[in-house]
């Protein structure tokens, strides 16, 4: 039986509530939490900010609001303050309640009550604020709204007394503070990067509006840590950051933006002297990593458009091959931001945009755009012509690199690289691959491995930096040669003549990156994701890479030893072997590289299912990743370190 709060359907009242509607008490949201936010991991902790976040964003849309801060207090609660309209704190004829009670407690009820904004929805946002409240261990909403100060609080949703006045105020605005729930949440510590990356990411989509984050768990200055994230140029400088470890080709974004049966679109798009395409795409300010029919109708008029130009004036007639869709892409940065009234997702991660008027209406704003700077503006146009018949030049001589490569050599036994230390097992569910770092750990490792499931596959040197070189070098290496072959996948043209990555083969599901570890060593293992993350992104996506991570330290005392992989477990080992505080009998050896391990130790520590720490990589952020791997590929060291630090981000698991 459903109770009388969970049936409501509220009529006409006094704050113009008519669009309330499916009235759910905030029990459902304490017992299926997934339901609503996604996961009570750390995802879903930062998914409550995104929340009450996207509320305040919602007023800038309406035009009301023009900044908001953000405060992580030490006790790990939030503070969301924006100098929007307020929430309203009128009373609710029928529920007898206030406007921001319903608000705050019913489900559903948060958002905007006039329909002209845009409402976020669908995906995992748009949930309302009252699951924040749902899912709080405490929150208070205070509201400045009228000349007055309003306050109400709440202990896990539940009011703890009647909204009341305690003020006066000559600001408008809302005010909410939250602690989550630990019964709730596996982590209740939000973290300051994956805030500052998300706050950058709005302050460049919604140009004018001020965010700032204060982080009073960490003292700076005298102060706190404290950022203020504010973009005057919005789109065009968001492609500008994007593209800032890159050669511009154009003298500035081309940059549009218009609407069409109430779809709003805008679009900044760069060419840059690099080879990878950077497209991002945003519905009402959400991430779209899967694309959809925005980026469809963005594409279409990238093609479509300089086609034409390049047809029209006969650029293309010395090319002997045809032009694909993607020689148009190469060294293209854009970012489409699109707000559509009600946004159907769909897709693996409700992360693409199904909506599909909204092809056509980017196609034609796009296609326009793009028209009118090819004809005003004849040298530019011919840089990105010129651009574009390199790129299909390039992809022809790759596309014969590739057929040498892919074709098998008797020589090799079925293809396979002769470094390769192979396992048994034909079955690549339960089978592993190692990509070791060096000819003498790849020796260690063959010694110590179970060559049932396990192979090894020796790198040496530093594989191909690829960020930077050409497609068809890349095929050259013999490194990544051995890469493709010993896993068993191939590139493949598709009928676009676009490239796609055929994983059918894949021999093994468990693709192992195992470094030194030191700075030389993660080094390595960023030069390696950065070539899965541009030729083999699905395997990531699929969660078949992972990192090795060997211990840091080995403690030993007479018989007795530990390996340590941390300076607290290098601690705890001490502690427990010592007898007086300086113990002369304890040994610690510090490992720094593979080969100070013996096949048995590597085996024990590092390779064995049973003992070993796996860490998988994922693209949590598809913008944070790329830039922080733009970023890497730059003969700056500092930057790099800051990589590895980020690489505590990879999930530990080993499953
Ligand atoms: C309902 C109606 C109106 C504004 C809001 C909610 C509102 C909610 C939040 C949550 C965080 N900040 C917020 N700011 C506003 C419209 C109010 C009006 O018409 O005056």
């Amino acid at each position: 039986m459903m109770n009388v709060e969970e049936n409501l359907i509220a009529k006409e009242n006094n704050y113009g509530a008519n669009s309330i509607t499916a009235l759910e008490g905030l029990e459902a949201v304490r017992k299926r939490p997934g339901m609503y936010i996604g996961s009570v991991d750390t995802k879903g902790l930062h998914h409550l900010v995104w929340e009450v976040i996207d509320n305040s964003i919602d007023e800038h849309l309406a035009g009301y609001c023009d900044k908001i801060d953000v405060i992580v207090h030490t006790d790990g609660s939030v503070t969301v303050r924006d100098n929007g309209r307020g929430i309203p704190t009128g009373m609710h004829d029928k529920l007898q309640k206030s406007a921001l009670e319903v608000v705050m407690t019913v489900l559903h009820a948060g958002g905007k009550f006039d329909k002209d904004t845009y409402k976020v929805s669908g995906g995992l946002h748009g949930v309302g604020v009252s699951c924040v409240n749902a899912l709080s261990i405490h929150l208070k909403a205070e509201i400045h709204r009228e000349g007055k100060i309003f306050v109400q609080e709440y202990r896990r949703g539940k009011p703890l007394y009647d909204t009341k006045l305690i003020g006066e105020s000559k600001d408008t605005g809302t005010y909410i503070t939250w602690q989550p729930d630990p019964e709730i949440f596996e982590e209740v510590d939000h973290k300051y990067e994956v805030l500052a990356t998300r706050f950058k990411e709005i302050a460049y989509l919604n140009a004018g509006l001020t965010i700032t984050l204060t982080d009073e768990r960490k003292p700076e200055n005298g102060g706190f840590k404290h950022e203020t994230f504010y973009s005057q140029g919005g789109l065009v400088e968001f492609v500008q950051f994007l593209d800032e470890a890159r050669q511009p080709l154009l003298d500035a974004p081309i940059h549009t933006k218009g609407e069409e049966d109430n779809v709003e679109v805008e679009v900044a798009l760069q060419y840059n002297t690099g080879y990878k395409e950077n497209l991002y795409s945003f519905v009402n300010n959400i991430n779209t990593r899967e694309g959809g029919s925005h980026v469809n109708g963005f594409r279409r008029a990238i093609n479509r458009e300089f086609k034409n130009y390049g047809d029209e004036n006969g650029l293309f007639k010395k090319l002997k091959i045809q032009v694909s869709g993607e020689d148009f892409r190469e060294g293209l940065t854009a970012v489409i931001s699109v707000k559509v009234p009600e946004p159907q997702f769909k897709g693996q991660t409700k992360g693409e945009l199904g909506n599909a008027e909204v092809t056509g209406i980017v196609s034609r704003l796009v296609g326009n755009a793009i028209k009118t700077f090819l004809e005003e503006n004849p040298k530019e146009a011919r840089k990105i012509i010129d651009k574009v018949i390199l790129a299909a030049t390039a992809r022809n001589a790759a596309r014969k690199a590739r057929e040498m490569v892919q074709r098998k050599t008797p020589l090799t036994g079925g293809g396979l690289p002769g470094k390769l230390a192979d396992c048994s097992s034909k079955n690549p569910e339960e089978s592993e691959i190692f990509l070791v770092e060096g000819d003498s750990a790849g020796g260690t490792a063959k010694q110590g491995r179970d060559r049932h499931f396990q192979a090894i596959l020796p790198l040496r040197g530093k594989i191909l930096n690829v960020e930077k070189a050409f497609e068809y070098k890349i095929y050259e290496n013999e490194e990544i040669k051995n890469i493709f072959t010993a896993l068993g996948v191939s590139i493949e043209e598709n009928d676009e003549g676009d490239r796609i990555l055929n994983v059918e083969k894949l021999r093994y599901h468990k693709i192992v990156i195992m470094c030194d570890a030191d700075v030389d060593g993660s080094h390595i293992v960023t030069l390696i994701l950065t070539f899965f993350f541009r030729f083999m992104r699905i395997l990531v996506e699929r969660g078949h890479v992972y990192i090795a991570q060997p211990p840091l330290y080995l403690v030993k005392k007479g018989k007795q030893f530990r390996y340590c992989w941390t300076e607290e477990e290098r601690k705890e080992a001490i502690a427990l072997y010592s007898k007086g505080e300086n113990d002369s009998s304890i040994k610690i050896q510090r490992y720094k590289g593979l080969g100070e391990m013996n096949a048995e130790q590597l085996w024990e520590t590092t390779m064995d299912p049973n003992e070993r720490i796996l860490r998988r990589v994922t693209i949590e952020d598809a913008v944070q990743a790329d830039s922080v791997f733009s970023m890497l590929m730059g003969d700056e060291v500092p930057p790099r370190r800051a990589f590895i630090e980020a690489n505590a981000k990879y999930a530990n698991v080993d499953i």
